[in-house]
């Protein structure tokens, strides 16, 4: 019989399938190339990224900034207590705490986080807020939790019975297995693109669950978890964080775009840079979502199983990526 963690492993992994080119509008033309641009554009990362995108569309379609939609739309899967991954809901630290990690990036270069902050339902609008409000770009703990007060969010119990339950029967074991596995899915990261042309991006998670009081991920991280640059585009990365802090593999998406490479090209080769670089890369999951200034995606991951949520032209739909461990 396999193990838990294999089974998990093999059964957090599931469909497959193939980017999917949308369907484009031409907007610019010269004699030597056409530029085709898909624009407003939202996308996320995992199922949940669907009813998010909902809601990032209601802004982005009625003319609203790509920052309010990336605010806002990921606040629908913080808010969400049955994805155990983000915000309220989220399954807690091996101490019972919940501790969320949140990023935010608007198309001038700002960018806010929040790391290890507790009690807090929308850690990306904190994180907003160190944007817009404070000459910094990242707050912890203690000091995050202070600042969220000041601003007037509100503090609340995030751990939730269904959560608790969860880390009551780790507890049994406590078992610290940092791996990806069907549980620790739906991080949000979402990029969007304004009719205006105008690139933000956010990303938000309560991270592992059961690791390291502590311990924060990728995803706060500026050029890890999330990065976008108006002049080329954005990236988000989902899976086990440590393996893209190691690579910095958004900020890396990004710059491999800036040099000519198609989003999809992009993200295959920051899969490839921790495949080189880290030996034991096959234990781990790790997704790839990138967003070009034209509305081009790609997206590509470690071990089948990872999809993204599209909404542009009205149209929403769930993609699975290609990955990279095949047979
Ligand atoms: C982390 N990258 O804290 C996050 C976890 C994640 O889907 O993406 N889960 O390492």
């Amino acid at each position: 019989m396999s193990s838990r963690r294999d089974f998990l492993k093999i059964t957090g992994l599931a469909s497959v399938g193939a980017f999917t080119a949308s369907s484009c509008k031409l907007q610019t033309q010269d004699k030597a190339k056409s530029v085709k641009t898909v624009r407003p554009i939202v996308v996320s990362t995992w199922k949940n990224g669907l009813h998010a995108n909902k809601k990032a569309w209601e802004i982005l379609s009625s003319g609203g900034r790509a920052i309010d939609a990336v605010e806002k739309g990921v606040m629908v899967v913080e808010a969400d207590p049955d994805d155990i991954t983000v915000g309220y809901g989220g399954l807690p630290d091996r101490d019972g705490f919940v501790t969320l990690d949140a990023s935010i990036m608007d198309e001038k270069g700002n960018a806010g986080s929040v790391c290890a902050l507790q009690n807090i339902m929308h850690p990306v609008s904190v994180a907003r807020k160190v944007m817009e409000k404070t000459p910094h770009v990242m707050l912890a703990g203690e000091g995050a939790l202070q600042f969220a007060v000041e601003q007037g969010f509100k503090e609340m119990n995030l751990l939730t019975e269904k959560a608790k339950k969860a880390w009551e029967k780790w507890k049994e074991t406590s078992k610290y297995e940092p791996v990806i596995n069907i549980e620790n899915h739906d991080t949000i990261g979402m990029l969007a693109i304004d009719s205006a042309g105008n690139i933000s991006g956010s990303c938000t998670t309560s991270g592992l669950a059961f690791k390291m009081h502590g311990r924060v991920g990728d995803s706060p991280i500026i050029g890890a978890g999330m990065y976008c640059d108006n002049e080329v585009g954005g990236a988000v990365a989902t899976g086990m964080g440590e393996l893209v802090m190691k690579t910095l593999g958004s900020f890396l998406v990004v710059e491999l775009m800036r040099q000519g490479k198609s989003p999809q090209e992009a993200v295959e080769e920051a899969i490839l840079r921790i495949v080189k670089k880290i030996p034991e890369y096959k234990k781990y999951q790790i997704g790839y979502l990138a967003l070009d200034k034209n509305g081009n995606v790609g997206a590509y991951c470690l071990h089948k199983g990872f999809n993204y949520a599209r909404y542009a032209d009205n149209k929403s739909e769930l993609i699975d990526a290609d990955y990279y461990i095949k047979g």
